[in-house]
């Protein structure tokens, strides 16, 4: 049976492509989600892709894998740097979780440079712009075969 990602994208995603392109780039969410699904369809993947600017809704929803996927992909946004219940919630259900951040955050800001989901994931990409979308599903797809 096909293997199933949960897609997820954090606070502001759906900003993507209507502003700031010098720092993410072109490409719209709706971009990204159609690349998710086209690299899982390559794949043997299943995709199920999901934004959301709300921190809660997100530890739901990844409480909510434990079950129903088999592996996460996520871009945490802002969260990434301050989210201790985005940590529990990825320690708690322990399914392999690849980070991914569309721009390079070492290069950037301090309070870019500590992820708290670093820490539960199996891997981290960092910019290399959506790209890092398609790199992740690859990595999941040989950590889920
Ligand atoms: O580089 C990334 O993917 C980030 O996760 C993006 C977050 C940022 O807080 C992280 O440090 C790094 C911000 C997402 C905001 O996305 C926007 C996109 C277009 C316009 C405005 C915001």
């Amino acid at each position: 049976m096909a293997k199933h990602v949960l897609v997820l994208n954090g606070p502001n995603l759906n900003m993507l492509g209507k502003r700031e392109p010098g720092i993410y780039g072109a490409q719209t969410l709706a971009d990204v989600e159609a690349l998710c699904r086209s690299t899982a369809d390559e794949l043997g993947l299943t995709v199920d892709c999901r934004q959301s600017n709300i921190e809660g809704e997100l530890v739901t929803w990844i409480q909510e894998a434990l079950g129903t996927a088999d592996g996460i992909l996520i871009n945490p946004g802002a969260y990434s740097h301050t989210s201790v219940a985005i940590h529990d919630a990825f320690k708690a259900v322990a399914l392999p979780v690849a980070e991914v951040h569309i721009s390079n955050i070492h290069q950037r800001e301090s309070f870019r440079h500590h992820s708290y989901v670093s820490a539960v994931a199996f891997g981290v990409i960092c910019g290399f712009g959506t790209l890092g979308y398609k790199l992740a599903l690859h990595a999941l797809a040989e950590k889920l075969a």
